[in-house]
């Protein structure tokens, strides 16, 4: 662990990669790990890209490691698949256009896969960019394919988020789902080299409008083109003018102060639900009081509160790994 720390500390990749795969498995050394690494994080700025599958975003994240990297800032990425049951950097690295990027020291890829439940995934990815963060990425680039909650809940860890929106997938107006347009920071209108793409700017135009109300914030519509290259200086200077926006409006205080809290609270359900389900699969009081259940010798609620009170009874709540002073 001291060894790993310090070459982590050191900026060595390999110790990075290394931690990650720790994290990702939730390895015995995990918790300690993320606590020692948490005092280093809260520097980077993470930016959530979400779109429909082949919309551009792995293109975009491309572009935009450029233009980053060309500013002398570091970049790591976290592109998130939910069809894929691989891990470890397989996905992204295999990919052509990122192979520009693979030899840079200034730029970390990691894909994951949805292995496990929705949840743990959203947690675990979480665990990942906070491990990116204390290493010192400037930016951190969160590629998460727009469909399901779970992807969803992966956009509140980005600080500015950007949906991609194509003509090319059929994207229009009717079509996109009411949730990723709420989400949005900024819109990319990706593929405008293509027909359509300037039709599709204006129905995303159109639609802000209809909101009625004049909000702070209103999301910007860009048109890119990772083929031509265009529009994507102008989205990353939207991206940059969104985060002006939230510190100038004290949103970037007070959105991570409310996140700290709400992941405490999630870290603290994550382990209570980890701590029943381990009751569950041995036998014991627990496994008994569900099999009165099934019997219908004893109610739910009352199971329910009896299991409560002999986890709570029986469990190391304080124990290694669960923050013990
Ligand atoms: N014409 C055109 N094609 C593009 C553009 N951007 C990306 N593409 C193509 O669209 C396809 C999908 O691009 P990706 O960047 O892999 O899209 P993605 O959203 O990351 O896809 P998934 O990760 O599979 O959901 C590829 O064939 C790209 O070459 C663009 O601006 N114009
Ligand atoms: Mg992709």
């Amino acid at each position: 662990m001291e060894d790993l720390m310090a070459k982590f500390s050191g900026g060595e990749q390999r110790a990075l990669a290394r931690v990650i795969s720790l994290v990702e498995n939730e390895s015995p050394e995990k918790d300690e790990l993320l606590r020692r690494l948490y005092p280093r994080t809260g520097a980077a700025y993470i930016v959530g890209i979400t779109g429909a599958p082949g919309s551009g975003k792995s293109s975009l994240v491309d572009r935009l490691t450029g233009l980053i990297r060309r500013a002398e800032r570091t970049v790591g990425i976290v592109a998130v698949d939910p069809t894929s049951p691989f891990t470890g950097g397989a996905l992204l690295g295999d990919r052509i256009r990122m192979q520009e990027h693979a030899c840079d020291g200034g730029v970390f890829i990691r894909s994951m896969g949805t292995r496990g439940s929705l949840g743990g995934l959203a947690r675990t990815t979480k665990d990942v960019i906070r491990v990116l963060d204390a290493f010192g990425f400037d930016y951190i680039l969160v590629e998460t394919v727009g469909v399901g909650q779970a992807e969803l809940d992966i956009m509140h860890v980005a600080d500015t988020t950007v949906v991609v929106l194509t003509p090319a997938t059929g994207d229009s107006i009717q079509t996109i789902k009411a949730g990723i347009m709420e989400i949005a920071d900024v819109f990319a209108v990706n593929k405008a080299d293509l027909p359509g793409a300037r039709k599709l700017a204006a129905e995303v135009e159109a639609m802000l409008d209809l909101k009625g109300t004049r909000p702070a914030w209103r999301p910007p519509v860009l048109l890119t083109s990772t083929v031509s290259g265009e529009g994507l200086e102008d989205l990353w200077a939207a991206v940059e003018r969104h985060r002006a926006y939230l510190v100038e409006a004290g949103l970037f205080e007070r959105r991570r102060q409310e996140r700290a809290r709400a992941e405490a609270l999630e870290i603290a359900d994550h382990r209570w639900q980890a701590m029943v389900r381990k009751h569950t699969e041995l036998p014991g009081p627990v496994n008994e009081l569900l099999a009165r259940v099934e019997a219908r010798e004893l109610d739910p609620y009352t199971a329910a509160a009896e299991i409560l009170q002999w986890v709570v009874s029986s469990s190391p709540l304080r124990g290694a790994g669960c923050g013990a002073g």
